[in-house]
This record gives C-alpha cells, sequence and structure tokens, in this order.
C-alpha cells in the first residue's frame, strides 16, 4: 500500500472509483442555482436524483471498476452518507449535500501527499467525510503518506459576489470571458477556495485553473504550500469554468488534449511550445446536449482516465474522441459511462488516483 503519483499518466496501481448512491441536486446556496423544470427541479427546489438514474449510474460505475481490477488496478469505493441532510456551521445552515460520486473535485494526490481540497460550495463543505474511512486506512497503511487539508473555510456570504447568477448572466458573451480572464466570478478574494479537480499535474508543474469554483487565494495558497512546485495560474476562454478536466487534459509527457472551444492563454500555450510540448484540440464531442441534471457540459468526452502513457479509459459513445487517440497512439479501453454524467462528470471525475508509478520530473525544464 503506497499514496504516490506525480502526474495524470504513470501507470495506475491503486485508484478511487466514486458512487453515485444518494445524489442531491442541491439546495439553493450563494454558490449554487439550479433550474430543472424539465426534469421535476425548478428553481428553488431540490432532492435526490431520481432511483432509476442512480441505479444506471452505480452499474457503470461498478463495470468501470471491474475493468479496473481486470487491469490489476487497485480500487477502492468511498462510502456514501445521507447527502439529504441539512448541515450547519457556526456561521450558516444549508438544506442538503450533494453526493460521492465526483472524487477528484475533492482530493488530489501530489507525490506522498493526499490533499484535501477547501472546496467552495456549502452542500460540499462535508464531503470529505465520504472518503475520511478510505484516507484513515491508507495512512495507518503507509508509513510515508502525508496526509494534509487545507484551511476549512468559512463559506460567509463574504465569500460570494452577491447576486452574481442573475449580471453575470446578462452580460454579453466577450464581457463574460473577459471577467473569467480577470478572475471576477463568483468567488471573491476573502479566503482561499480550491476544487481539486480545477489542478493538473504534470510533475513540478501544476496547473490550476482559476474558476467558479477556485479563486486566486486558493492558487495562492497551493504555490505557499507546494514550494517545489511550478503552481501556474490559468485560465481559458470558457464562460462557466469549472474544474480543469474537460478543459486541459495530460495524457503523457509531451503531450496535453486542449478543448479549443475554450481557448487557452497564450502565455500558458508559449510556455508548453518552447518545452516542446503538443497542444492537440479534442475531437468534437458526439454529444450536442449537457448531460441531464448536471452543471457539466458535453465536453466530459475528453474527461479520460490515462491508465499509463500508452492506454486510455475513453466513454464508449464518443467514437471521435477514441478514434482521435487511437490515432495519437494509445490502446483506447471503451467504458459505457454516460449515465454517470448526471451525477457529477467523466471517467476523470469520478476518480482519484492514489498510487501511480513513477517519480517527480520536471517536463518543463
Ligand atoms: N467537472 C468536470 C466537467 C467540467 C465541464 O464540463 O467543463
Amino acid at each position: 500500500m503506497k499514496v504516490g503519483s506525480w502526474n495524470e499518466w504513470d501507470p495506475l496501481k491503486h485508484v478511487v472509483v466514486g458512487r453515485a448512491d444518494g445524489t442531491m441536486v442541491q439546495a439553493p446556496e450563494p454558490a449554487v442555482v439550479r433550474d430543472w423544470p424539465e426534469h421535476g427541479f425548478p428553481r428553488g427546489t431540490h432532492g435526490p436524483l431520481p432511483e432509476e438514474m442512480t441505479s444506471a449510474a452505480n452499474e457503470q460505475l461498478d463495470a468501470f471498476a471491474r475493468v479496473l481490477e481486470a487491469r490489476g488496478i487497485r480500487v477502492d469505493r468511498p462510502r456514501t452518507l445521507d447527502f439529504g441532510q441539512p448541515t450547519a456551521t457556526p456561521e450558516w445552515a444549508q438544506q442538503s449535500m450533494f453526493g460521492a460520486m465526483p472524487v477528484r473535485d475533492v482530493l488530489v494526490v501530489i507525490g506522498n501527499e493526499l490533499l484535501e481540497a477547501t472546496m467552495s460550495f456549502r452542500s460540499r463543505w462535508f464531503e470529505y467525510l465520504a472518503h475520511r474511512p478510505l484516507i484513515e486506512a491508507w495512512f495507518r497503511a503507509d508509513p510515508d503518506m502525508r496526509w494534509e487539508a487545507a484551511p476549512k473555510p468559512r463559506l460567509t456570504d463574504a465569500s460570494y459576489r452577491p447576486d452574481f447568477w442573475e449580471e453575470f448572466g446578462a452580460l454579453p458573451f466577450e464581457e463574460q470571458i473577459a471577467r473569467v480572464r480577470a478572475g471576477e466570478l463568483l468567488l471573491t478574494e476573502a479566503e482561499p477556495l480550491f476544487d481539486a479537480a480545477d489542478i493538473a499535474r504534470c510533475g513540478k508543474d501544476l496547473f490550476v485553473q482559476q474558476s467558479l469554483a477556485t479563486n486566486a487565494a486558493g492558487i495562492r495558497w497551493l504555490r505557499q504550500h507546494l514550494p517545489e512546485h511550478r503552481v501556474h495560474g490559468v485560465t481559458f476562454g470558457n464562460t462557466h469554468p469549472m474544474h480543469i478536466d474537460a478543459t486541459w487534459v495530460p495524457l503523457r509527457p509531451g503531450l496535453v488534449l486542449h478543448c479549443a472551444e475554450r481557448p487557452a492563454e497564450e502565455e500558458l500555450l508559449h510556455h508548453l511550445k518552447v518545452n516542446d510540448w503538443q497542444v492537440v484540440p479534442a475531437a468534437t464531442p458526439g454529444r450536442t446536449d449537457p448531460p441531464p441534471l448536471s452543471a457539466c457540459s458535453r465536453w466530459l468526452s475528453m474527461n479520460v482516465l490515462v491508465l499509463d502513457p500508452g492506454t486510455v479509459c475513453v466513454e464508449a459513445s464518443e467514437t471521435a474522441q477514441m478514434e482521435q487517440l487511437d490515432r495519437l497512439g494509445f490502446e483506447v479501453v471503451p467504458v459505457p459511462f454516460w449515465d454517470v454524467a448526471p451525477f457529477g462528470g467523466g471517467l476523470h471525475c469520478a476518480t482519484l488516483d492514489v498510487h501511480r508509478e513513477g517519480v517527480l520530473e520536471d517536463y518543463f525544464p
């Protein structure tokens, strides 16, 4: 048993695969406004995702776990909690939690360190508890594991721009993008906030997206916490940035898959180019619509899980994405996963790599 992973592509030995049970359409909170009347959740309502959707998602999650185990990869699963229960801190109360499917959002392994993210939604404040029994067991089993948790945020109203959703939604596209580039989105800079899924790991270099879940103070905290790394704060031309792993996906040394609809900053592209990295625009997704009951986009098509530098798991219906990765020299493992998408994401979102073989390398010397 070893906790250790430096990047997104070294040979995967141990992974967590999330669970769909009890996932909620969250109750309203400053960070979250849901309005899905066509699926039975008009604005202001909340509740569990339908039972038949949950069963279908769990079947695909279980099947994915079996695919990984058949390749000799150890798979752990989180526990589920009663995500429908109200929660509170001394400073706020929230009518529901969220779920335990997108493990990637909550936790990240950097070297031998397991780091719990701050999270930035009140409904996700306690989500780490779904994973704590696993983390405790790893800590007992691996004497070299470091266990860190970023400062637990207060998430008072001071952490959110008031009326953000109404005001931002009314802006023209170009102005929305300018706000994204300036880091003037939902979150204020009152305290460090980040979701772990905004981090893409490339050895010594960590690319961290400033987003609706991650602020500049969160990126600064990561930079100070990881002094041996180069932590790059990055933005993309995406009006609703939320997690980097359907936008900027390192596949192996020298190769990043990039969502061309969400252009990267010139500075980031230059950084890769001078180090001979190739930035490849991802294939157009097969689907035209986002998943139901979800804040994710159709670009989950590129939310792949790399098993080793030559092997990648891709959602089984995304044929263009599979063909592109095949042409790039990968063995492609098709994994049916679209029924999981409403529960918070794709194959990368649903997982946490606990152990990948390999050592810290500098890919951008
Ligand atoms: N949470 C990962 C997916 C984000 C997106 O669809 O862009």
